[in-house]
């Protein structure tokens, strides 16, 4: 290990000095080590407690190159950051940060330039007793401007020579990671294979203990699972008052953090699936019943209705559940890289006994994914592989490094949003198994530490031939016997002498130094986050979803084709979502309007060779999206989508649209044809523009596929916008 760090030593730090340096910088050289990407590791990061290893690993060259938001880094900084760190102004001024309001003024940090930048609610209280610092750190999302690939190690390098800065690391995207699919038994098997049954002869659960889902969300009217969630009784709903000071403004059912609203509704289905599987209301003569039956499920939206999201809501997502009384969090979702960002997170879970229960992911991989893999480094993370009704290991699931133990995950039915149900498979479905025998279990026994309700569910499980050599304890979770274990009079669960147990990992954050090798481990796949598809295609249904990526489940439930008439759970409760801290734009909608975009879904039994006029045809299912674009695969059924909605503008001037798409599309801006890309033809793009004055304007976008691969993106420049994707932020309906 050494020697491999020395021989990148000389040559590569210099440059990071001459860096350093000519930022105006003379910090004294006190790192010595720099990350084959040329980035001089943070020494101030160690005093958040990671190790030197995790932050080499983070900034190596392999890990940098992890999907991430498109130029956009996120910085931990020491709260004095506010006198400390000089900000550029669009008028040119330069001063310290006052409020978030200005935000989206600001063009350069130190000597890097960016686009604006946003600010954590969720500040990192730290007292660091091994290291004799304590602090407060908050979190800073920026939006670098033109950043190359190249300029990345460049960016972080001049930020962290910044004295308040103590690490800064790329925004990385996490998906959620499921696939839906027909149950050839629509049962709960799941629940017969782990013993819940023997187990609820004992205990059922407690409506006063707390889970939080982070995910997409929770359908909290949904009937099987209303009962069960959590509502935040120090805070007075609609008030547009922050009353439990707390940084969320009428967070009564939990927050949505990728919309920064207090509206954590799920509009994919994946959250809400995981919700019932860790406590569905049980013994109410409705659908399912979860592991507990009953629990206060906190729902916590750090994914888009698309399934996927950045670390940095989830870090906030994270630390609410923290912060807000949850003691187990469910984690189905993946991707991304090592972030030592959303290790500080962990650790301040680990630190107020918090368990992190996280999907192994759906590689097939002999290596967990993150942040499951954190189970290396944080012995409150517990990463959780997925077995079948057979007793295999599923084929999708990852195993080996890092994977602790097992739980059902394959044809697992659970509650989908608008009352529904519908089977899944994942680790995604085998997690909330894991956290609803945690809620289980403690809420059983309150007074057991973190470590000893792990151990009682680490330590019970059934041997499984398939998970020998596979995941950690070789078993598969057994709710009956882990309750025993808690509830047995063991000198170890004593309730008043927390002795730590014999497996306890020591309480100093130090994580194993096999952990995290120097070099990087390799991502068995090209692409981690993406699952498999589902086998079966399904030509007849009205399957593909025109939303961002194939991990979501098939048809919106919003859109069933035999409601036409838009369900209220669409539409927010809260329409006005609260001002982002984007930087260029804020989602606060006119009245009437409301975040997100219609759409019609047509099928043909004929291969099309242009756009025909949808409004000449029926659609087959019409239902509402978040984003508007289409994820290029192969698809083999031929198909047309019509979105019609509204595209907000801040400031007036000429705009640019574009068409990214597989094969032909036309956009209409208040009913004037502005791009025509149509035809059959592979991936192209094709742009037009228009003048627009402030408000809200008429966007259509018509788009069919016609043979093998699909896709469609659709972007825009105007006034203060360089060219991007049209966020969701700017796009509405009414
Ligand atoms: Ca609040
Ligand atoms: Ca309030
Ligand atoms: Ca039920």
């Amino acid at each position: 290990m050494r020697h491999v760090m020395f021989r990148h030593l000389t040559p590569v730090s210099l440059i990071a000095f001459l860096g350093m340096a000519a930022v105006g910088c003379l910090k004294s050289k006190k790192s010595s080590q720099t990350s084959d990407a040329g980035i001089a590791i943070p020494q101030a990061a160690t005093e958040l407690g990671i190790e030197t290893d995790f932050l080499m690993k983070t900034y190596s060259k392999q890990n940098l190159e992890k999907r991430a938001k498109p130029g956009q880094l996120v910085a931990m900084v020491k709260s004095e950051w506010r006198d400390s760190l000089p900000l550029k102004h669009r008028s040119g001024d330069v001063k310290t940060f006052r409020n978030s309001a200005e935000s989206a003024s600001i063009t350069a940090v130190g000597g890097v330039e960016v686009n604006g930048l946003s600010v954590s609610k969720n500040m990192l209280k730290l007292q660091n007793e091994k290291l004799g610092t304590e602090g407060q750190y908050e979190v800073l999302r920026l939006d670098l401007r033109d950043i190359s690939s190249k300029g990345l190690a460049g960016a972080i390098n001049s930020l962290h020579a910044m004295g308040s800065i103590v690490l800064a690391e790329p925004n990385f995207e996490m998906n959620a990671i499921a696939i839906p699919n027909d149950a050839k038994w629509p049962t709960l098997w799941g629940m017969q294979k782990i013993s819940a049954p023997t187990a609820w002869d004992n205990w059922k659960g407690d409506a006063n203990f707390t889970v939080a889902v982070i995910d997409t969300g929770i359908d909290y009217n949904h009937e099987d699972l209303k009962d069960n969630i959590w509502k935040n009784t120090k805070e007075i709903a609609a008030n547009n008052i922050d009353d439990d000071g707390n940084g969320y403004v009428d967070d009564v059912l939990g927050w949505n953090f990728y919309w920064a609203n207090n509206n954590p509704m799920d509009g994919n289905g994946h959250g809400t699936h995981c919700a019932g599987t860790v406590a569905g209301r049980g013994n109410n003569a409705l659908g399912v019943a979860g592991v507990s039956w009953e629990a206060k499920l906190m729902p916590v939206k750090v994914l888009g209705d698309d399934g996927s999201g950045y670390n940095f809501d989830i870090y906030d997502g994270i630390m609410y559940a923290v912060n807000n009384g949850a003691k187990v969090t469910s984690n189905s979702y993946g991707g991304g890289g090592a972030s030592s960002l959303i290790a500080t997170a962990l650790n301040a879970a680990k630190n107020k006994g918090v368990l992190f229960i996280a999907a192994a992911g759906n590689e097939s991989a002999a290596l967990s994914g993150y942040p499951a893999y954190y189970s290396k480094t944080y012995d409150n993370v517990i990463s959780i592989a997925s077995t079948d009704s057979n007793d295999a290991l599923s084929s999708f699931s990852n195993y080996g490094d890092g994977v602790n133990i097992a739980a059902p995950g394959r044809d697992i039915l659970s509650t989908v949003p608008n009352n529904g149900y519908q089977s899944y498979s994942g680790t995604s479905m085998a997690t909330p198994h894991v956290a609803g025998l945690a809620t289980l279990v403690w809420s059983k026994q309150p007074n057991l530490t973190y470590l000893q309700v792990k151990d009682a569910l680490l330590t019970t499980g059934d041997a499984i031939p398939a998970l020998i050599g596979k995941v950690d304890s070789g078993t598969r979770i057994n709710a009956q016997k882990a309750l025993e274990k808690a509830m047995a009079p063991t000198p170890t669960a004593a309730p008043t002498t927390p002795a730590p147990t014999p497996t306890a990992a020591p309480t100093t954050p130090a994580p194993t130094p096999t952990a995290a090798p120097i070099t990087p481990a390799p991502t068995p796949t090209a692409a981690p986050i993406t699952p498999a598809p589902t086998p079966t295609a399904a030509p007849t249904t009205p399957a593909p979803t025109p939303t961002a990526a194939p991990t979501t489940p098939a048809p919106t439930p919003t859109a069933a084709p035999t409601t036409p008439a838009p369900t209220p759970t669409a539409a927010p409760t809260t329409p006005a979502p609260t001002p982002t801290p984007a930087p260029t734009q804020t989602a606060t909608p006119a009245p009437g309007y409301k975040a997100g975009i219609r759409y019609s879904y047509f099928t043909t039994a004929v291969t099309w060779t242009d756009i025909p006029n949808f409004d000449r045809m029926a659609p087959l299912k019409v239902g509402l999206l978040q984003n508007l674009s289409i994820a290029p695969r192969t698809q083999t059924t031929n198909y047309g989508f019509s979105f019609a909605g509204f595209v907000k503008v801040s400031r007036a001037g000429t705009f640019t649209f574009y068409t990214n798409s597989d094969d032909g599309s036309r956009l209409w801006i208040n009913g004037t044809l502005v791009v025509e890309n149509g035809g059959t033809h592979g991936w192209r793009e094709r742009s037009g523009s228009i003048n627009l004055p402030v408000g809200y304007h008429a966007i259509k976008v018509n788009y069919f596929q016609g043979q093998l691969t699909q896709g469609l993106e659709v972007h825009y420049k105007g006034p203060g916008i360089t060219k991007r994707k049209i966020p969701n932020s700017v796009l509405f309906y009414n």
